[in-house]
């Protein structure tokens, strides 16, 4: 099996979980953020300095990689570690949500989907099948499932025939995956925010035996409160001896309310979307450095963070590079972003460990200001 799971703790304060998934390329420790490299590129990062600042493994998009450079030509350069020149882990979105979110005119039947490029315009199709080929050509160590995630609110009706084609089309992905020694396939639980939609999913994807679960179709525009309420009843419901992730979700209270609730692995673009325009995580709150308030403070963007950015750079200087648009600005933005949330997990990991993971939680969230009215 190309990725296993090794449980190595269970927090005694909240049943979250300490692991490691073996992948080949290196196993990763978990509870987990990966940053997204939607372009075979995490938007200003080089590969070395995603190392060095802690990350163990990234995330990429079938659908981009599909559209351009072409699939054809990563497998040319010997799959996408190569082409990138990173040899950590990598897991490939399958295209599913970049579809629904991207594009318009869409049209979903059982064979696929139709819709447009969104890019050139041009009418494109994807399956099951294509969507696992291109994966298999991308050489990631972790695949995902073609799936729909459906808009929120979408009514039961809807959702209902929705996940059931999910789990046909997940069907469809396992019979058609070429690479299964050396390339593990998530299966994606859908349901929104029905019980009995989650069990159902959760029963047609577990009786297929992928090698991990994700939970999809949440964070796309739901209350948290309803987030944590489908995570407390739709994790049980998956193989503890598997790993579990959470979808598109990456914001620091959902990073440890999601590890107390037993997700191993998260991603998300916000940490390097929000440090493009000049706001940054620090363990006081977000801090939009274009301020005025900015343009004479020399301290670093967190007095309690030891990144590389933290450690060099101030506030005042990063304030002047974001507002005159310069790269080197962003590249500083960004590595704070991202250490901060790698730091993170590091830190919910060490919680884990020491079974505090509930008094972690409320130090943070004091700290952080969610806890303010
Ligand atoms: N399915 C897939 N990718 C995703 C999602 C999903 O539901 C989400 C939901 N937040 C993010 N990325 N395939
Ligand atoms: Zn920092």
């Amino acid at each position: 099996m190309a990725i296993t799971y090794e449980l190595i703790h269970t927090c005694k304060q909240t049943g979250a979980r300490l692991g490691k998934v073996h992948t080949p390329h290196g196993s990763f420790e978990t509870p987990m953020f990966m940053p997204v490299g939607t372009l075979a590129t995490v938007k200003t990062m080089s590969p070395e300095e995603l190392e060095r600042m802690g990350a163990q493994i990234i995330l990429s998009n079938t659908y981009h990689l599909w559209l351009r450079p072409g699939e054809d030509i990563v497998k040319e350069a010997g799959g996408l570690h190569k082409f990138m020149n990173w040899n950590g882990s990598i897991l490939t979105d399958s295209g599913g949500f970049q579809v629904f979110s991207l594009s318009d005119l869409r049209q979903i039947e059982e064979e696929g989907v139709h819709f447009r490029n969104h890019i050139s315009g041009e009418k494109l199709f994807l399956s099951p099948e294509k969507a696992m080929r291109i994966q298999n050509d991308l050489g990631p160590d972790i695949m995902m499932a073609f799936d729909e995630c459906p808009p929120y609110p979408a009514e039961h009706k809807y959702m209902k025939d929705s996940v059931e084609r999910t789990s046909r089309w997940a069907e469809r992905c396992l019979e058609a995956h070429q690479r299964p020694n050396d390339q593990g396939l998530f299966g994606i639980v859908q349901g929104g925010e029905y019980e009995d939609l989650r069990r159902q999913s959760a029963q047609d994807l577990t009786s297929m035996d992928f090698p991990g679960y994700a939970i999809g179709g949440l964070s796309v525009g739901e209350p948290k409160d309803v987030m944590n309420r489908v995570l407390d009843f739709t994790t049980p419901l998956l193989p503890s001896e598997k790993p579990r992730y959470l979808m598109g979700v990456g914001s620091p209270d959902s990073l440890i309310d999601g590890s107390i609730r037993g997700i191993d692995m998260f991603d998300c673009v916000l940490p390097t979307r929000i440090a493009r325009n000049g706001t940054l995580m620090t363990s006081n709150g977000r801090l939009v450095v274009r301020n005025a308030k900015f343009a004479r403070d020399f301290r670093p963007i967190d007095e309690n963070c030891d990144c590389h950015t933290c450690r060099n750079y101030s506030r005042a200087y990063i304030r002047h590079l974001v507002k005159a648009n310069e790269t080197f600005g962003f590249r500083l933005t960004t590595y704070h972003n991202l250490y901060f949330l790698l730091n993170l997990m590091r830190q919910v990991r060490e919680a884990i460990r020491e079974d505090r993971l509930g008094d972690f939680r409320e130090e943070f969230f004091e700290q952080y200001g969610f806890n303010k009215p």
